[in-house]
């Protein structure tokens, strides 16, 4: 799929003796894995070239991966490929320099993408930019290297983006692409000890959420998380906005949503579903992203009440119009 715009890029790469890497802001394990991927890969088949990941921003659960490089001067980007990998929209590039490069290249996975970078590669339908990392890979087998270290940083991705390969987006092509990483000799036991093991405190938060868990009339599990909350299990805004995962395995609940306060007042939403898709509530909202991973935005706490009836009615409607939900 995709061929000629895959072969322009891997042309593309082979004209240019630097590459710069980023991702968007606040990473996940798509957009670290993707990225260092990409570069141990290029690393390991030009070595001649200079390969360097740059963002503004780094740190989380993901910080494992491997170390990204320092920034460097204006001018140091005037020869250079810059690709932006599992973002579409330019604002949330991490690295604020990346547009000062000769060219830019984009691949994405996420809905909509605004048009911008002179090559374009965008697949809404794959489960993570990491599979497409892999599939690039896999297309040029023949050209490139990859080892196991490079095909870890992916398949880490793969594994956080899709929840552990049980997204709708989730293919039998994302698994043959995951089968061919592990080939390599990836090794699982310590990868998922590196992405799936709580600190203590984190299990403590974890039955705190539980607690503070409620379920709507026609299912929609949702929980608030104050500051003093946030301050008191020492988390950020987006670590505490992680746990919206833990309201994922409620019976008869298809949607399920985190709300955080924001130190400025504004109260972050996270939204998650099954069945139904929930990115043009996001959308109403004001925020966006997957079918049944999106976010947005409330100017204060009176938002909650509605965003809660909205989804509340999308349960409703959805129950109405099936009978095999559960
Ligand atoms: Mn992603």
């Amino acid at each position: 799929m995709n061929t000629a715009i895959k072969r322009k890029l891997l042309e593309k790469i082979k004209q240019y003796d630097k590459i710069i890497i980023s991702r968007h802001l606040r990473p996940d394990g798509d957009a670290v894995g993707s990225t260092l991927g990409l570069k141990g890969i290029l690393k390991l088949t030009y070595p001649e070239k200079e390969v360097l990941v740059i963002n503004g921003d780094y740190g989380g659960y993901t910080a494992f991966l491997g170390q990204e490089d320092a920034q460097r001067d204006d001018e140091y980007y005037a020869d250079a490929l810059s690709i932006i990998i599992d973002t579409g929209t330019p604002d949330r590039i991490s690295n604020k320099k990346y547009s000062l490069a000769k060219e830019v290249a984009v691949i994405d996975h996420h809905i909509e993408p605004e048009s911008f970078g002179d090559i374009s590669w965008v697949e809404p339908d794959r489960s993570s930019a990491c599979e497409m990392i892999a599939d690039f890979y896999a297309a040029f087998k023949d050209e490139l290297k990859m080892d196991a270290d490079a095909a870890t940083k992916i398949y880490a991705g793969m594994v956080t983006d899709s929840g552990r390969f049980r997204y709708e987006s989730v293919t039998g092509e994302t698994l043959r692409l995951a089968a061919m990483l592990i080939d390599t000799g990836i090794d699982l036991e310590r990868l998922y000890a590196n992405l799936y093991l709580s600190e203590y405190e984190e299990l403590k938060y974890h039955s705190f959420v539980l607690n503070k868990m409620r379920v709507t009339k026609n299912g929609v599990a949702h929980f608030y998380i104050s500051l003093d909350a946030q301050k008191k299990f020492g988390l950020t805004a987006e670590q505490a906005c992680e746990a919206v995962s833990y309201l994922g395995g409620l019976k008869g609940s298809i949607i399920w949503l985190a709300f955080i306060e924001n130190a400025d007042g504004t109260v972050r939403v996270r939204l998650r579903s099954r069945f139904v898709t929930v990115n043009k509530l996001a959308e109403k909202y004001g925020g966006g992203g997957h079918a049944c991973a999106s976010g947005a935005t409330l100017k204060n706490r009176y938002g909650i009440r509605k965003v809660l009836a909205d989804a509340d009615g999308l349960i409703a409607e959805y129950k109405a119009n099936n009978t095999d939900w559960m």
